[in-house]
């Protein structure tokens, strides 16, 4: 098994900005938004929350996090029911399904607040249908609105306001969000009131993605075999109807064996593993997700799981 050397941890640069926020003419919402979960996802999106001139208040697990946001003029709080209780509209933004249900459901989370009038609650973790409607379901019951936005794009794109916001549920909260929506994505859906639905939209595109990576791989790894010019291979892909911009930045990244993570491998699998057990569910066939869901999965085992989605090159290698 080879040693593999763990990614570089990025701390977040307060001072960038995305390039494209000057454009947008936004103004910001007079409502107090909290914000809980700051990774790297979450730090970027409540960075720029705050330079467009929103009122944040935030939380994050692990303490430490917070203190950039402090300076930067938000205000922190000690649990996820203290920023509800602090905020109008709650964003939250964790790794996985389980993290954003213990949010809501767990010790200190929000439905300890029991009275959640005049409170909007807003899923951005990426999750599957199912555990949207246990949170939304939970919400509603404590007379909170609910709304799955979820994100879809890269740490790169979060940096450069790029995100693709996948909205559904309560319309009303949707366009008070707006602002924020605007200062972070250059694309925002409403796709109906049905919660589940916009969960099920990213999962799906989140499929694409994933079975598209690994056949990348499968193929650069055999032309490696052959000492075939990896970059000879993308710069003729380059020419070819197939190419899409970023499947030629993740065959470059391959070629270079950069894996520097805008998309972690371990979320990717996690994706592919909520996707599979919809599909599951509806005894939909998925075969090829399947297996593409055993390489991520092996390439995790072998220590990539920090590491970029396109790391499964690696695996592919062997
Ligand atoms: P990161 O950078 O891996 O950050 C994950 C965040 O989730 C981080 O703030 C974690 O807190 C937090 N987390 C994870 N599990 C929990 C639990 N159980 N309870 C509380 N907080 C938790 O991920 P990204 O920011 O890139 O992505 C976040 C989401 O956006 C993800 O769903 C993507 O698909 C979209 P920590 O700092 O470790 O204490």
């Amino acid at each position: 098994r080879p040693v593999v050397t763990r990614p570089e941890t990025k701390t977040i640069d307060m001072n960038s900005r995305s390039n494209t926020l000057a454009d947008r003419d936004i103004v910001p919402s007079d409502q107090t938004f909290g914000f809980l979960g700051l990774g790297m996802m979450g730090s970027t999106i409540v960075k720029d929350l705050i330079y467009t001139g929103h009122k944040v208040v935030v939380w994050n697990r692990t303490i430490d996090k917070c203190q950039p946001f402090v300076e930067a003029g938000a205000e922190v709080k000690d649990t996820p029911m203290d920023v509800v209780e602090a905020a109008d509209i709650i964003f939250c933004c964790v790794s996985d399904p389980k993290g954003a249900k213990d949010l809501v459901f767990g010790n200190c989370g929000v439905l300890q607040l029991k009275d959640l009038r005049n409170k909007a609650y807003v899923e951005m973790s990426t999750i599957d249908p199912d555990t949207s409607l246990d949170i939304g379901e939970g919400i509603k019951q404590c007379n909170g609105r609910y709304l799955e936005a979820q994100i879809h794009g890269s740490r790169q794109e979060a940096a450069d306001g790029m995100l693709i916001i996948l909205a559904g549920g309560d319309r009303s909260v949707f366009e008070e969000c707006h602002s924020c929506f605007k200062t972070i994505a250059k694309n925002t859906f409403f796709l109906g009131t049905d919660v589940g639905n916009a969960c099920k939209v990213n999962l799906i595109l989140q499929t694409i993605l994933g079975v598209s990576l690994v056949g990348l791989a499968e193929a650069l790894a055999l032309a490696d075999r052959f000492s075939i010019s990896l970059n000879d291979i993308i710069d003729i892909f380059d020419l070819t109807s197939m190419k899409s911009p970023l499947l030629l930045a993740k065959g470059k990244e391959m070629a270079k064996g950069d894996f520097n993570p805008q998309q972690p491998l371990s979320h990717m699998q996690r994706d592919l593993r909520l996707v599979l057990n919809m599909a599951e569910n509806l005894d939909q066939s998925m075969p090829v997700t399947s297996i593409t869901n055993e390489v991520f999965k092996h390439t995790k085992r072998l220590g990539y799981s920090e590491h970029d989605s396109s790391a499964v090159f690696v695996r592919s290698r062997f």
